[in-house]
């Protein structure tokens, strides 16, 4: 693996920061009504996708994930005030402002959405795996899920399929302990749920994922395998969610204990302290780095405030249409 050095301690400091600040942006400006339409907050994950980053070369692995989507894809490079305005839906966005909150897409910078369907993105990622062997393209596919997301029959069928034909893909479940409002204990018999790849002979394993070290060196070990031709790997990230699901959620499901026994846990907190301990930034540097998350996340709501609207008659550009269709006049 890559080694942690004090750069990346701080990189994972300042990305992690701006991540949750982003995302603390969209909430307030949600409830504004700026942003409409489902949003589901990554805050508590963060380590996970700071972790994965580290153990991918961010020239060629893809990445692909559900409907909690906003700031892999600025991990993976794709400009934040882009990303924003597409939470606007506005036509500087990603996908000119037509997808939104759970459609984020940026095949450029090797991001594949964005799925709102529970668990549909389980094969899609194997499908890019599948691609990438095909063509000899040395690329590794890192394909997310929920806990949730699990419980579904296309992971068993995707597994199935990848493991016989060693795709380079790494099935990572980000197990924040429930799906909505219902809680892993209640979706299965197991709650130990990368106990799933043992059916399938898949390399598998628990990971601690409030803990980017953890991650990454779990990640790294996968991505290694799947790269060298050695097929798929399963990993579960133990992780949490502060906020509710989505933005109406009462989370009548849990304690306010509970989310505070996590906050302890916090992933930004847990770099932070390591930065201090081993001195690798003054409170100077980190006032600095603070101030430049603050800016950053200003800028970008500035730049999603003021771009226009998509023009109306896009849309008969962006869908899928037959020309020859013979029962229907071509285009309204
Ligand atoms: C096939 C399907 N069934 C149900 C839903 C409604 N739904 C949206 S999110 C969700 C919970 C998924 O939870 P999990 O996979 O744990 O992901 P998390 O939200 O915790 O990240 C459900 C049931 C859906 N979008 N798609
Ligand atoms: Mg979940």
């Amino acid at each position: 693996m890559k080694k942690v050095t004090k750069e990346v301690y701080l990189k994972w400091y300042e990305d992690m920061l701006f991540w949750r600040k982003f995302e603390d942006k969209l909430a307030a400006v949600y409830i504004q009504q700026k942003v409409r339409g489902f949003l589901h907050l990554y805050n508590g994950q963060e380590a996970v996708l700071a972790g994965s980053l580290h153990a991918m070369d961010l020239s060629k692995d893809k990445m692909i994930t559900a409907y909690r989507n906003h700031v892999q894809p600025i991990g993976m490079g794709v400009d934040p005030r882009k990303v924003m305005a597409e939470l606007y839906g506005k036509a500087t966005g990603t996908s000119q402002g037509l997808g939104g909150s759970m459609h984020i897409f940026a095949p450029e910078n090797g991001f594949y959405g964005g799925h709102g369907i529970v668990g549909g993105q389980i094969p899609l990622g194997a499908g890019l795996a599948f691609a990438d062997k095909f063509f000899n393209r040395d690329a590794v596919t890192l394909t997310y899920m929920g806990d949730g997301a699990t419980r579904q029959g296309s992971l068993h069928e995707t597994f199935n399929l990848a493991m016989l034909w060693k795709l380079p893909v790494v099935f990572i479940v980000e197990n924040n302990g429930y799906a909505m409002g219902t809680s892993v204990e209640r979706t299965a018999n197991h709650t130990e749920i990368w106990k799933l790849g043992l059916g399938y002979e898949m390399p598998c394993g628990p990971v601690d994922g409030m803990n980017p070290v953890k991650v990454a060196e779990a990640v790294s070990e996968a991505v290694e395998r799947a790269r060298s031709g050695g097929g798929p790997t399963f990993l579960e990230m133990k992780t949490y969610r502060y906020r509710g699901h989505s933005m109406s959620d009462a989370q009548h499901y849990r304690t306010k204990e509970e989310v505070e026994e996590y906050k302890k846990i916090d992933p930004i907190t847990q770099v932070l302290d390591i930065i201090k301990k081993e001195k690798y930034a003054t409170d100077e540097e980190i006032a600095v780095i603070d101030q430049r998350v603050k800016d950053l996340v200003k800028e970008c709501e500035k730049f999603a405030e003021d771009s226009p609207y998509p023009e109306k008659n896009v849309m008969y550009d962006v869908v899928y249409e037959q020309e020859d269709y013979p029962f229907l006049p071509h285009k309204l």
